[in-house]
C-alpha cells in the first residue's frame, strides 16, 4: 500500500447486498471515454466484489442482465455534465448526457459498493458549475512552485516528460471526483512555452488525459507575442498583437483539438502585463478571448494583481483592497468567455481569511474561485490540515449582495448573478494542486482528501463535510468501523487545529513569508514590502482595515461591511484580520486577546500531540506501509506544533508585555533547551529571527 491508488484501490467489500449486481457490462460505444468507462466498470467490479465481469459488444444490449451504459447527447455544449443511476430487475443503467458524465456515473457507482453504501433505486446528479479544474504549478525544468511532493509528472528538463504513464493515471483520479480540466503548468509560466516545439509535446500530455474526460489547460505569459513571436511589442489592443494570438490558438487548437484555454498571471508579482500599455485586464483578456472563443476555449484570468512593494509607513497601503481595486471597474466588460479566477481570500491562502470581496463586486462578469490544496501555507503536507472545512466555511459565507442572499457557492455556480455579458453565467472552482513524483501524490497519506473534497465540492458544494470525508476514509483505509471513526475524526477537528497552533483570530499564518513559508517567523512577515501584514505594535495588533483605517471593510455589501465593521458584531476568528485591538481587548469568552492567544496554542498544539497516540490504536488494524508513514509525520507535526505555539507565545509576551496568567509561556514544563545540554565540539548561538527557536537560540 504505497498510496498510489489514492481512492481507488478497489479493496475487497462484504459483498451480500450487491448480489444481484450483473457481470455483464454493455458500453454505450467503442469510443475512448466510453470505453474507458467500461474497462473502469470492470476493474472496479471484479476487484470489490471478486466478479467476473464481461465487457458485452454493444449489439448484445437487448437481453439479459446488464450494467447498460448509456449516452444520451443534450444539444448545447455548455450543458453541465449529468447522469442518472437506475437500478432494477434487469440490472443498472448509468446513462449521461456526456462521455465524461458516463465515466462520472460509473465512478459513483464503484464508489458506493467500495463505501458498502446500497445502491440506490434511482439517482439524478449534475455538475454544480463547467469548470472543475485542478492548476498545477509546475515548471517545464521539472520543479513545482508550493510542490511538496517530489518533482513533476509532466515535465522533466525542459520537456514534456516522455513517460507519461503517471499523467494518464492522475487524469483517471481527476476524472474519478468529476475534475473536467487540468491546468498543467505553472501560473509564473516558462516564457517559451508556446514554441511550436512545445505545443506538439503538450499534444501528447493532452492525448493521456483524453480518455479520461481531462481537459489540458496551460498557463501563459502575456509576454509571448514578443518572447516566442519575436515582436517589438505585446500590447493587447495592438492588432498584430491580436493576429498573433489569433494564429497561436489555431495552431494549438490544431494540436490538441479539445483543449480548455489559458490561464493567465499579469501584473502581479514580477509578471509583466497590460498595465504596461496603460491597458486594463479586461483588454488583455479579451484579445485572448476573441482567439480562443471559435474553439469553444476559456481565459481563466486570475484577479490575484497586487502591487508588491507596499510600504509599511503608510497605514493606508492594504494588499487586501487589491481585487476591488483593480477588477471592479471593469465589470461587464469581459468577453463571455473570460473567467475571474479568485483566490478564496483577499489575501493568499492563509489558515482563515474572510472571502474575497471581489466575488460580490462583479456581477456582470464570470468569476470561479481558485482554492490551494497544496498546503503552501498550511503545513505543506508535514501536517494535517482538512481543507474542506475550510472551503465549506468560505463557500457558505453569505456576501448579501444588494441585501438578499448571494453566499459564495451560489456566485460561483452562477445563481445569484444569473448574466455576464448579457450571456448565462460561468464559473466554477480551481484547486491549486501541486501533485508530484512520490508515490502518493501529496506526501501526506492524509492529504489526499483534501484533493477528493475539492472534487466533491465543485461538483456539489451542499454536500455534506461528514459525508465526504467518510467516504474517503472508507475507500482509501476501508470500512472497519474503528478506522472510519478515528479518521474522520482526526480529519474533521484538523483545521482548527492548525489554526489554534499557528494563527487564530484572523491574524493570518505568522509563517516565514519571504521565503518557503514554511514554521514560524513572525517578524518576516511585517515590514517586508509584500503587505501581508498584521501590525504588531506595543499598544495592540492586527490590521486596522475599518472606515478610519485602510477602507477595505467598505469594499462588502453594506449588510456585511457593517458586520465586520462594527467590534460588536464581528467575527471573533477574523477580529485581527479586521481591527487593531490592544492586547487585553476582552473577547466574548471573557478572556483578554492575549490570554486566549496563549491558551489557544497550547491546547492546539497538545491537540496536535493526541494524534500521535490516537493513531497508534491503528496499529495493526491498518497496513504497515501507510501506518508508519502516518505515524512518523504525526510525530513531527506534534513536535512542530510546540514549536509554533511556543514561537508565538514567546513573541506575544514579549511584545505585549503582558505575562501569560498561567506562566508556562518561556517555562514550558518538561523542556530541555539544546544549549543547556554540555556536549563536546557543540556551541549556543543565536537565533533570528529569536522567535523561531526557543529562548532565541540554537546549538552548532
Ligand atoms: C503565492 C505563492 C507564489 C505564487 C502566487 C500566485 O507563494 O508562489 O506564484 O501565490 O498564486 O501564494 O500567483
Amino acid at each position: 500500500e504505497d498510496g498510489s491508488a489514492a481512492w481507488l484501490r478497489y479493496a475487497p467489500v462484504a459483498t451480500a447486498q450487491y448480489r444481484a449486481v450483473p457481470t455483464r457490462i454493455v458500453p454505450s460505444s467503442d469510443a475512448p471515454m466510453e470505453r474507458a468507462a467500461a474497462e473502469e466498470l470492470q476493474r472496479g467490479l471484479n476487484s470489490m466484489l471478486g466478479a467476473h465481469t464481461e465487457i458485452a459488444a454493444q449489439s448484445a444490449s437487448a437481453r439479459g442482465a446488464a450494467v447498460r451504459l448509456v449516452l444520451t447527447p443534450g444539444t448545447s455544449p455548455e450543458a453541465l455534465d449529468s447522469y442518472t443511476i437506475d437500478t432494477s430487475a434487469s440490472g443498472i443503467r448509468i446513462a449521461a448526457n456526456t462521455p465524461q458524465a458516463e465515466l462520472y456515473g460509473v465512478f459513483h457507482l464503484l464508489e458506493l459498493i467500495g463505501a458498502e453504501q446500497p445502491l440506490p433505486k434511482h439517482e439524478q446528479q449534475t455538475a454544480a458549475a463547467g469548470i472543475r479544474w485542478t492548476d498545477e504549478w509546475d515548471n517545464m525544468n521539472g520543479t513545482i512552485e508550493r510542490g511538496y511532493a517530489g518533482p513533476s509528472i509532466f515535465f522533466e528538463n525542459g520537456h514534456v516528460r516522455q513517460d507519461l504513464a503517471r499523467a494518464g493515471q492522475y487524469a483517471r483520479l481527476l476524472a474519478s471526483i468529476g475534475i473536467n480540466g487540468c491546468n498543467v503548468n505553472n501560473v509564473n509560466a516558462d516564457l517559451d512555452l508556446l514554441t511550436p516545439a512545445h505545443i506538439r509535446e503538450f499534444a501528447r500530455l493532452a492525448e493521456v488525459f483524453r480518455p479520461w474526460g481531462v481537459r489540458l489547460a496551460m498557463s501563459i505569459d502575456l509576454t509571448s507575442p514578443q518572447t516566442v513571436g519575436g515582436m517589438s511589442t505585446f500590447d493587447p489592443l495592438d492588432p498584430a498583437v491580436a493576429a498573433w494570438w489569433k494564429d497561436k490558438v489555431d495552431e494549438i487548437y490544431r494540436a490538441i483539438p479539445d483543449f480548455g484555454g489559458f490561464t493567465v498571471k499579469a501584473d502581479s508579482e514580477g509578471r509583466k502585463g497590460p498595465s504596461q500599455y496603460g491597458r486594463s485586464p479586461a483588454d488583455a483578456a479579451n484579445v485572448l478571448a476573441r482567439a480562443l472563443a471559435p474553439h469553444h476555449g476559456v481565459v481563466l484570468y486570475r484577479g490575484f494583481v497586487y502591487n508588491n512593494h507596499l510600504d509599511w509607513n503608510d497605514h493606508k497601503a492594504d494588499r487586501a483592497r487589491a481585487g476591488v481595486d483593480n477588477f471592479a471597474r471593469y465589470d461587464g466588460t469581459f468577453e463571455d468567455n473570460v473567467i475571474i479566477q479568485i483566490k478564496e481570500g483577499p489575501i493568499d491562502f492563509q489558515a482563515r481569511e474572510p472571502v474575497s470581496p471581489l466575488f460580490a463586486a462583479l456581477r456582470r462578469t464570470n468569476v470561479a474561485i481558485e482554492l490551494q490544496t497544496a498546503q503552501e501555507y498550511t503545513g505543506q503536507q508535514r501536517h494535517m490540515v482538512w481543507l474542506p472545512s475550510m472551503w465549506h466555511w468560505v463557500l457558505d459565507t453569505d456576501l448579501h449582495a444588494d441585501d438578499r442572499s448571494t453566499p459564495v457557492e451560489q456566485i460561483v455556480t452562477g445563481h445569484s448573478f444569473p448574466l455576464a455579458n448579457g450571456k448565462p453565467r460561468r464559473g466554477g472552482f480551481v484547486s491549486v494542486t501541486n501533485v508530484g513524483m512520490e508515490a502518493n501524490w501529496l506526501h501526506h497519506p492524509m492529504a489526499m482528501a483534501n484533493l477528493y473534497g475539492f472534487g466533491k465540492l465543485a461538483w456539489n458544494p451542499d454536500q455534506p463535510l461528514a459525508q465526504i470525508i467518510d467516504r474517503w476514509t472508507r475507500l482509501t483505509w476501508g470500512n472497519r468501523p474503528e478506522v472510519v471513526k478515528l479518521i474522520t475524526t482526526l480529519q474533521l477537528e484538523s483545521w482548527q487545529v492548525y489554526e489554534g497552533y499557528t494563527g487564530p483570530n484572523g491574524i493570518g499564518t505568522l509563517t516565514n513569508i519571504l521565503g518557503y513559508h514554511f514554521g514560524p517567523g513572525i517578524e518576516s512577515a511585517e515590514r517586508n514590502g509584500w503587505g501581508q501584514w498584521f501590525r504588531g505594535e506595543k499598544d495592540g495588533i492586527g490590521m486596522d482595515r475599518t472606515a478610519n483605517g485602510t477602507g477595505y471593510i467598505q469594499q462588502y455589501p453594506s449588510q456585511l461591511a457593517a458586520k465586520y465593521e462594527s467590534l460588536a458584531t464581528c467575527p471573533e476568528d477574523l477580529l485581527l484580520f479586521f481591527h487593531h485591538v490592544p492586547y487585553d481587548y476582552k473577547l466574548r469568552n471573557g478572556k483578554t486577546l492575549v490570554q486566549s492567544i496563549y491558551d489557544t496554542h497550547y491546547s492546539a498544539a497538545a491537540q496536535a500531540g493526541s494524534y500521535v497516540t490516537r493513531w497508534q490504536q491503528l496499529h495493526g488494524v491498518v497496513d504497515d506501509e501507510r501506518y508508519e508513514q502516518v505515524l512518523r509525520l504525526f510525530r513531527f507535526q506534534a513536535g512542530h506544533a510546540i514549536v509554533w505555539s511556543d514561537a508565538i507565545n514567546n513573541w506575544f509576551q514579549r511584545i505585549s508585555q503582558i505575562p501569560d496568567a498561567q506562566g508556562r509561556v518561556g517555562h514550558e514544563a518538561g523542556r530541555v533547551e539544546a544549549e543547556a545540554i554540555i556536549g563536546s565540539g557543540y556551541e549556543p548561538v543565536d537565533v533570528t529571527p529569536w522567535e523561531t527557536a526557543s529562548g532565541g537560540k540554537a546549538v552548532v
